[in-house]
């Protein structure tokens, strides 16, 4: 079926191209929008009764713009919003499979609570009403804060899209300062500090590399590409299309590699050594930006003397890359600026000499005259919109008493004055990592029980057994627990330990809170249901809310319905429930983007005690840290062994995704890549399974071994995300294996907290035994039958 006629088509085709860029090779907007609606109607618009639904995608973090089409209460199909600054109308493999999560039939369905006597992680409960579990669940943590000395004994993890009521606004209500997402310590966190002590300011979670002017892109580490972030893929390919360099180093030949003008085959651990010899050639070649420099930077000659030494024949003994090669980045670079970027990679938490290595990358992009510039970074501005009003935090909490459940105000008592413990995750130690707490570090508590123990745990949508290293520490720190509550969708391996199971409802199931995104145009977009829960799952909006009531905090939950709370909210931006729906599920600010002119900037754009960029950190100094960056070598593969990193698969996002229906027919299981000549020696072929073991005798799940040119010989590479050993995972049950079971060590980041995961070693054997999965998996009909049986 054809939207419209042949005739009127080639008419409007005509039109459309005679104004086209032939130029340039591409069909004018006109015409590519004309082809667009000659196209068949896809199936799922060629029934009656197609309901559209605006909402932002939740099947990673990064929060694409999405229109869901149902028909007859099933969703049927989702598709970018082209109205959405992050989507621009496309997605990517796993925002198409969302489908795929919301029908998974391996969800949890109703709550649950941990059969008496039994012990966690045995697996054996019985279902409960919502009512009950709540009831149960607030009375337990009430108990641990009665018990343990207040409300800091409570710690509170999450991560998605409702993690803002469970990880921050419940604990800052309920009185604890331990809580804590893995976004922070074992991600971006080094990369935030890093950015706050040289610019003065965070970079930001939505990086704002100005791809769209830039010229030449450097990227370390950061595998674009199978790190699938939608946008930045977009953006990076317009860039090459543009004609913008790009330069890739990376010790694994990258799917971006592979599109790269020069890729730099570095030994791993050493790329500050890289930067630092960069550096070196932009001053001793004078090739810096030196305007900027003496307008918005101070320490520069405490800079140039630091470097003086970390020449490019220095660094290629470190790095082992040729001198050449090295001078050849640093002058393509100097040539480019200011439109030229040595972008910040995102997962930054590798050696625990992180903040360093990322300060350098910051300094390097400061004598490049970048930051406030076009082609460079834009500077990030924060969304217009308010947050809804609630009563000043630790004024409202009463004794501990419970409210009934429903009761949305909630009975205001006067606070039993408190003595704030501080958080427990030795942030005085860390001392520049304001504001986020290092997740791995408030285990230990709940092990030693110091500085003062943790006895209960909220959890939202964190993977405790997948996400934060050591993984044997953090099942006995789960088992010391008093109280374990998880709220999740899927029976993942940290479930099913828990001592209260709650489901919850998909994104495509509920409203969450309004996405208020500080984007080169900053932006407001709505998540609303599509379809209403399935099972007996709630969305999290209405869990935080009953809970809290029952915690006696119902104050800080006022409003009678999540479409009050939203529309409030949106009437602050002079719009409401009702008028986002109109402007297409995205409001976008108005006025100008960012800061062109740094010299028209009204407030200094570098928020640092001198307003200027920080080459020199006084601070660091004073603390006993280097106050410019230096290189500092971290421990070495023993023989025999290789250094283990990890990454992404552009299909599958963390551990949460090997389950997708669709997404695990795509990638089954993750292999561990090998270089050839090192497979040659240990007697191992393409294909086979091998198994691991590390420093510390722990043995890997059998892994398929993937033997490549593509990496160097002193490491492996794996997908992160496999290896579930929960049963109630159909799929995604015995796949592959864990690159955290592997990670007994991280590396303390003394700076920010970040937890170095790549600081493990391996050997690589056959495997002993066979992968579960293959020897107990269902033939395609039995699968068909689960499923239509579900
Ligand atoms: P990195 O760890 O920086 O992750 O993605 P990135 O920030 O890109 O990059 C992994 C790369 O580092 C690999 O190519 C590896 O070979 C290389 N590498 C290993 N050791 C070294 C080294 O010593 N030096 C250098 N230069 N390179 C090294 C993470 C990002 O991905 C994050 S934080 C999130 S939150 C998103 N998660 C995600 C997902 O789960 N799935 C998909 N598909 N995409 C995602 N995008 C995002
Ligand atoms: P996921 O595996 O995505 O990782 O850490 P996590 O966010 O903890 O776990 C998401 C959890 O949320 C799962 O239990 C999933 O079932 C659940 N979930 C999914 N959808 C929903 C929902 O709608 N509601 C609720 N309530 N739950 C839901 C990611 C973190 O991990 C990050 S950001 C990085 S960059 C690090 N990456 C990384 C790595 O690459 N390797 C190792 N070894 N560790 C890592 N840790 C960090
Ligand atoms: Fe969804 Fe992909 Fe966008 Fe992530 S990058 S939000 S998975 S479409």
């Amino acid at each position: 079926m054809y939207d419209i006629s042949r005739r009127v088509f080639l008419e409007l085709l005509g039109a459309a191209t005679a104004g086209a860029t032939m130029a340039s090779g591409k069909l004018s907007d006109a015409a590519d929008a004309a082809v667009r609606l000659v196209r068949p109607r896809p199936w799922y618009e060629q029934r009656a009764g197609v309901q559209k639904t605006y909402s932002y995608c939740d099947m990673c973090l990064w929060k694409c713009g999405i229109v869901v089409s149902t028909v007859n209460g099933k969703v049927v199909k989702i598709d970018g919003n082209p109205a959405d600054p992050k989507s621009n109308g496309r997605l990517c493999a796993r925002g198409n499979a969302g489908v795929a999560a919301l029908y998974d039939p391996d969800r949890l369905k109703k709550p649950l609570i941990r059969v008496a006597g039994s012990e966690r992680g045995d697996g054996r409960y019985q279902e409960a009403s919502w009512q009950a579990a709540l009831d149960y669940s607030a009375e337990r943590l009430l108990a641990v804060k009665q018990q343990w000395g207040g409300p800091e004994a409570v710690a509170f993890f999450g991560h998605g899209t409702a993690d803002g009521w469970f990880a921050e606004y419940l604990p800052q209500a309920f009185g604890s300062p331990n809580t804590a997402k893995p976004s922070v310590s074992v991600c971006v966190g080094p990369r935030e500090v890093a950015a706050t002590l040289t610019y003065g300011r965070a970079f930001g979670g939505h990086e704002p590399v100005d791809w769209d002017e830039t010229n030449y892109i450097v990227l370390i580490g950061n595998h674009i590409g199978e790190n699938a972030h939608n946008t930045p893929m977009q953006q990076l390919a317009d860039a090459r299309a543009r004609g913008a360099k790009l330069v890739v180093v990376d010790p694994r030949f990258s799917s971006v590699a592979m599109k790269a003008d020069t890729w730099l085959p570095i030994k791993p651990a050493t790329d500050t050594a890289l930067i630092l010899a960069w550096i070196n050639v932009l001053i001793s070649e004078k090739l810096y930006d030196w305007q900027f420099v003496e307008q918005y930077t101070q320490g520069f000659g405490q800079l140039a003397e630091s470097v003086r030494e970390n020449t490019p024949e220095w660094a290629a003994q470190i790095t082992d890359l040729s001198p050449d090669d090295i001078r050849a980045v640093a002058r393509g670079l100097a040539e480019a600026k200011p439109r030229a970027v040595v972008v910040p990679s995102r997962h930054v938490a590798w050696y625990g000499n992180d903040t360093q290595r990322n300060r350098a990358i910051f300094i390097l992009n400061a004598l490049l005259g970048s930051p406030g510039r076009h082609g460079g970074f834009w500077i990030q501005k924060a969304p217009w919109i308010e947050e809804y009003p609630h009563p000043a935090f630790g004024a409202t909490a009463d004794a501990g008493g419970c409210s009934a459940p429903g009761d949305a105000g909630g009975a205001v008592e006067a606070a039993a004055p408190h003595e704030t413990r501080p958080r427990a995750d030795g942030g005085d130690g860390i001392k520049f990592m304001t504001g986020s707490v290092a997740i791995q570090e408030l285990i230990e508590p709940m092990v030693s029980g110091s500085p003062y123990p943790i006895k209960g745990l909220v959890n939202y949508g964190m993977n405790l057994f997948h996400s934060i290293p050591n993984v044997e520490r953090t099942k006995q720190a789960v088992r010391n627990l008093d109280f374990y509550m998880a709220i999740d969708v899927l029976p993942m391996d940290h479930v099913m330990w828990a001592d209260v199971i709650l489901p919850e409802a998909t994104y495509l199931e509920r409203y969450d809170d309004l996405l208020a995104q500080a984007h080169k145009r900053p932006y407001i977009a709505l998540r609303e249901p599509a379809v209403a829960p399935l099972y007996d799952s709630k969305p999290g909006w209405w869990i935080a809310k009953e809970l809290g009531t029952r915690l006696g905090l119902g104050a800080y939950f006022p409003w009678a319905t999540i479409e009050e709370y939203l529309d409030d909210r949106l009437h602050t931006v002079g719009s409401s429930l009702q008028g986002i729906r109109e402007a297409g599920g995205v409001l976008i600010q108005k006025g100008q983007p960012y800061i062109e002119d740094l010299e028209a900037a009204k407030k200094p754009p570098f928020p640092t005690p001198s307003g200027k960029i920080l080459l020199y950190n006084e601070k660091l100094k004073a603390a006993g840290h280097d106050p410019v960056p230096r290189y500092v070598p971290v421990p070495e593969p023993p023989a025999g062994m290789f250094r283990l990193t990890y990454g992404r698969a552009p299909m599958h996002t963390f551990a949460k995704t090997q389950n997708n229906a669709l997404l695990s027919k795509v990638m089954a299981e993750n292999e561990l890549w090998l270089n050839t000549d090192a497979a040659q020696t240990l007697g191992l072929t393409n294909g086979q399974y091998v198994e691991m073991e590390n420093q510390d005798g722990v043995v890997s799940a059998p892994i398929r071994l993937k033997v490549t040119e593509r990496i160097r010989p002193d490491l492996v590479y794996m997908v992160h995300g496999f290896g579930h050993q929960t049963v109630g995972l159909g799929r995604a049950h015995g796949r592959g294996a864990s690159d955290v079971s592997m990670q007994t060590r991280y590396a303390l980041d003394p700076i920010s907290g970040g937890a170095g995961l790549r600081v493990n070693f391996v050997s690589v054997r056959a495997a002993s035994v066979e992968p579960v999965q293959a020897s107990r998996r269902p033939g395609k009909a039995a699968l068909l039958r689960k499923e239509a049986s579900a």
